[in-house]
């Protein structure tokens, strides 16, 4: 990919400049995903620092108080760290378009849809490091029942996304493992997810993917499945990404 990751050793890079941002990020992470989500969403020019997380330089500690990413600094050092925090910051530093609804009630339903979300992340997380496609199964059994949250949402709004007739911040929080979803078959074969009892999150995934901020950050189902093989095994080399 040619991307430089700042690692141990590499100095910092200098202050962000007044008025301008920097994203620390790493490509296949989706938390940082998120945030460059919302920042192409909003059309924000941003600088990307890429780090090196399993050789972090000394001082990204002192950028993000776990040296996770992603963090928002902006000129005047000020940071932000948590991918939903960083897009809700987002949101509200440069409104337009809103990814936010102005109904409230809306709003708090999605909080809670995406706090059951966080129980998929963990899953997902389970499914990479299936060992055979039973215990793979099994996981998936697991998965159904939320996704049928969300199926049911997409049914009770009729709209094609969640946040109605253009992606909102919902759409774009759970985007990064839809994207990586595709890459489960090609790390265990013989598995299939039975895809016809969520017709409406399979054509939400369509239409996300025709979305221009989707489209920015998008990578193929090889790239992330190339990606999570060499994570799991522990053979990662972030100099050779
Ligand atoms: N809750 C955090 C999670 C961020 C996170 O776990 N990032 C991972 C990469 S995807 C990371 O930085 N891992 C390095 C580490 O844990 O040391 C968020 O939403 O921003």
């Amino acid at each position: 990919m040619g991307i430089k990751y700042l690692k141990k050793g590499d100095p910092q890079p200098p202050p962000v400049e007044a008025g301008k941002l920097r994203l620390y990020s790493m490509l296949y992470c989706p938390y940082a995903q998120r945030a460059r989500l919302v920042l192409a969403a909003k059309g924000v020019p941003f600088e990307m620092v890429d780090i090196n997380l399993k050789n972090k330089p000394e001082w990204y500690s002192k950028v993000h108080p776990e040296a996770k990413v992603p963090a928002l600094e902006m000129g005047g050092g000020e940071v932000v760290v948590e991918s939903l925090d960083i897009s809700d910051y987002l949101d509200q530093k440069f409104p337009e378009p809103p990814l936010w609804s102005t109904d409230q009630d809306k709003n708090l339903h999605h909080k809670q849809l995406l706090e059951t979300f966080g129980k998929l992340e963990g899953l997902f997380m389970e499914a990479i490091r299936a060992k055979d496609s039973q215990a793979l199964e099994g996981i998936l059994l697991n998965v159904a029942p939320i996704l049928q949250l969300f199926e049911d949402e997409l049914a009770k709004t009729r709209s094609q996304f969640f946040g109605g007739n253009r992606p909102g911040m919902l759409d774009y929080m759970i985007w990064p493992w839809a994207e990586r979803c595709a890459a489960v078959p090609a790390l265990l074969t013989g598995v299939t997810f039975p895809t016809e009892h969520v017709p409406r999150i399979m054509a939400w995934g369509a239409a996300m993917m025709q979305d221009p901020a989707v489209k920015l950050s998008a990578m193929s189902a090889e790239a992330h499945a190339n990606f999570i093989k060499k994570y799991v095994d522990g053979s990662l080399d972030m100099d050779k990404l």
